[in-house]
């Protein structure tokens, strides 16, 4: 029998196509009348696949008793309830590994952008504005601190880089890393008062939330620039809209918000922040690599083969 999946996410063709080969999918995501669906497909569904920004309810899953595998096509797995899916022994895989670099480049972008106003470097060129003379001065990056939240895999990736820059290189997390040399500051506030740069690089879900408030901000400083590559609930936003809108802090560079695609509308108003649309992962050749990855973890599961990518809590 072909087993069935559930998708809740969109989903791009190179991955969708090549489910639909092997699977009978049911397209939640698109679907016009979900309940519908959960009714008739839900007590088949063996598999389901969404994205790391993809809030799965348990109420969603009781719907789905003969669920296996919940296969995220992303490194985060915030929306996935881990602890449910441990009680009723449902699987759950992800995509590590194949996207770290990407990421890490785009918060070492996040932070040249912001550091030396590019964003409005470019647009000063486009407007004709040259002509009437230089763009303001910025900010050098040699010798600034970084303080990284989270020295995970990306977390690791966007120090050497910064290093590279000829940045200090500090960071916070649950403890010290053996592998690293880089200055451990064993609270996030220690690490806000010190960073030029605070880069949130950590996983979000509940242990996170909120984890960068408005005392971190105050701590950061007016010396301090927030770069969030993570996930937007780490970040407390209306304190962080507060922190820009009174100066409390230097700027900000954002590639994820708490409520994708919306962003906060004072921040769209803000020259000294610049705004990317969740795009860490988005090159065609990291995304193939998550697509084949979240493919080969289903189609290992369902040939009874070793899956590439458990979470590690479930390993
Ligand atoms: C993707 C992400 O945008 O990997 C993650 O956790 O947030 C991103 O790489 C997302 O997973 C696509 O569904």
């Amino acid at each position: 029998m072909t087993p069935e999946l559930l998708i809740t996410a969109r989903l791009p063709p190179f991955l969708f196509e090549p489910l639909r080969a092997r699977y009978a999918c049911h397209d939640h995501f698109q679907a016009t009348d979900q309940p519908a669906l959960l009714a008739t497909a839900g007590p088949r569904v063996r598999g389901l696949v969404q994205g790391g920004g993809t809030v799965t309810p348990t109420v969603l899953l009781d719907q789905l008793p003969q669920l296996e595998i919940i296969s995220v096509f992303g490194v985060g797995y915030d929306g996935v309830p881990v602890d449910y899916c441990r009680t009723r022994g449902i699987l759950v895989t992800h995509t590590p590994d194949v996207l770290t670099d990407d990421v890490a480049d785009l918060a070492t972008a996040l932070v040249l952008m912001t550091a030396r106003g590019l964003v409005a470097a470019e647009r000063f060129v486009r407007s004709g504005e040259w002509s009437r003379g230089g763009p303001p001065l910025t900010n050098r990056l040699g010798g600034k601190t970084a303080g990284i939240l989270g020295l995970g895999r990306i977390g690791k990736a966007i120090g050497r880089r910064l290093e590279a820059l000829g940045m200090r290189v500090a960071y916070t997390g649950r403890k010290p890393q053996a592998d690293v040399a880089w200055r451990y500051v064993p609270t996030l506030a220690a690490l806000a008062a010190d960073a030029d740069f605070l880069v949130v690089a950590c996983p979000g879900g509940a242990a996170t939330h909120h984890l960068v408030d408005a005392g971190v901000l105050a701590a950061l400083g007016a010396k301090g620039t927030l770069i969030n590559i993570a996930r937007g609930t780490i970040v407390d936003e209306p304190a962080l809209v507060d922190a820009l809108q009174r100066g409390v802090i230097r700027g900000a560079g954002l590639d994820v918000f708490a409520d994708e695609p919306n962003v906060p509308p004072p921040l769209l108003a803000m020259d000294n922040v610049v705004l990317l649309p969740h795009v860490g992962s988005a090159t065609r050749e990291t995304r193939q690599a998550m697509a084949d990855l979240c493919r080969a973890n289903l189609d290992a599961w369902f040939a009874g083969q070793p899956v590439p990518a458990r979470i590690p809590e479930l390993a």
